[in-house]
C-alpha cells in the first residue's frame, strides 16, 4: 500500500466511524450501468402488471419469503457485469479498509422503487402509513427475484438479522441518476453510534436534524439525502437509520443492494467502529411491527415527515 492509499483507508474508516456512511460518489462507469440498467429491465413488466389481484391475494396471502433468494434473483447470470461494481478499484479499498482481506459477500439484489402511479388502488388504501412498505407479499410469484419498495420508514439493516453482531455493510449503487422524486436514500448520519436498536425507532424531526433516542441514549443525527447520478455509490453500517419516501416519479427506481461482511483477516476498520458504539452491537429482537403472520401491526412513519 502507498502512503496515499493508507491515507484514504483511514478516511473510509474515520467516515463510517464518524458519520455512519461513506459516500463513494459517481465512481462507476455510467455507460456499463446504463448497460446493466437496460438488460436487468428488458422484457419484464415493471408496471401494473407486477402485482396481484385483491382477490388473489387474499386469498392466500404470503408475507413471508417474497423477497429474492438463492434460485430467485434476478442478478443470477450477471456475475461477470456485476465486476463493474465488484471489481471497482475505489470500492474494492473502500471495502478492504473496513471489512478486512477476505471480506464476504452475504447477499446482492436489484431494488426497484415503484412509483405510485403503478400501484393499484386497493393495494394503496392497505397499505396507506405502514411503516415498511416492501411490496413483495403482493407481486405475482415470478416477479419476486427483485425487492419492490413503495417507501421504508427508517430502520437499521441489522433489522433482518437477529441475533447477529453489526459486522457488515450495506453497498447501495445507483444506475440512473436519482433526484429527490426518485425515492432517494435518507440517511441520518451518527445515528449508528447508538448500536442496535429495536424497530421502530424514537426519532423526532428539527429541520435537518433528528432527535434520536434509543435504550436510554440520545443522539442528535443529520438528515443526508443520497441524490446522485448514473453509477453513485455509497456504503452504510449495519446500525445506520435510512430509508425512504415513496417513490413520487412516474417511473421506477432500480438499484442494487449489497450487503457484505467483515472477512477473517486479523484487522479490519469494522473492529475500530464498533469499539466506539455506546449500546449493543446485536439484538434478540430487532423489530415489533409486525403480526405473527409477518403483517404491519403498527400504522406510523417518520421518514414520510422528512
Ligand atoms: O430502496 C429503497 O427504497 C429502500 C432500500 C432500503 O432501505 C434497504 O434496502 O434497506
Amino acid at each position: 500500500m502507498t502512503l496515499a492509499d493508507t491515507a484514504q483507508a483511514e478516511a473510509v474508516v474515520a467516515d463510517v466511524a464518524e458519520r455512519g456512511v461513506h459516500l463513494f460518489g459517481e465512481v462507476l462507469d455510467p455507460a456499463a450501468c446504463a448497460a446493466l440498467l437496460a438488460d436487468l429491465k428488458a422484457g419484464r413488466d415493471w408496471g401494473a402488471g407486477l402485482f396481484l389481484d385483491e382477490a388473489a391475494f387474499d386469498a392466500d396471502p404470503q408475507y413471508r419469503g417474497v423477497n429474492p433468494r438463492p434460485g430467485r434473483n434476478l442478478l443470477e447470470g450477471y456475475e461477470a457485469r456485476l465486476k463493474l461494481v465488484e471489481a471497482n478499484p475505489a470500492i474494492v479499498a473502500g471495502l478492504t479498509a473496513l471489512l478486512g482481506e477476505g471480506y464476504v459477500l452475504m447477499d446482492r439484489k436489484v431494488v426497484c422503487g415503484v412509483p405510485a402511479s403503478v400501484i393499484p388502488d386497493w393495494l394503496k388504501a392497505r397499505i396507506a402509513g405502514n411503516p415498511v412498505n416492501n411490496l413483495g407479499a403482493f407481486v405475482k410469484p415470478q416477479y419476486r427475484d427483485v425487492t419492490y419498495f413503495y417507501g421504508i420508514d427508517f430502520h437499521q439493516d441489522l433489522i433482518d438479522f437477529k441475533g447477529r453482531e453489526a459486522d457488515f455493510v450495506t453497498l447501495y449503487i445507483y444506475l440512473a441518476p436519482v433526484t429527490r422524486a426518485d425515492a432517494p436514500l435518507f440517511l441520518l448520519e451518527g445515528s449508528h453510534r447508538l448500536g442496535a436498536s429495536v424497530f421502530p425507532h424514537d426519532l423526532a424531526r428539527d429541520g435537518e436534524t433528528w432527535r434520536y433516542r434509543s435504550d436510554g441514549r440520545e443522539a442528535a443525527t443529520t438528515q443526508r439525502v443520497l441524490t446522485g447520478g448514473t453509477g453513485y455509490a455509497a456504503m452504510w453500517h449495519a446500525c445506520t437509520l435510512h430509508g425512504t419516501q415513496p417513490d413520487e416519479a412516474d417511473h421506477e427506481r432500480i438499484s442494487l443492494r449489497y450487503l457484505l461482511a467483515r472477512g477473517p483477516a486479523a484487522e479490519a476498520g469494522m473492529d475500530r467502529v464498533n469499539a466506539t458504539l455506546l449500546g449493543p452491537l446485536a439484538l434478540a429482537d430487532t423489530r415489533v411491527d409486525l403480526d405473527a403472520e409477518g403483517a404491519a401491526r403498527i400504522k406510523a412513519n417518520t421518514v414520510n415527515q422528512a
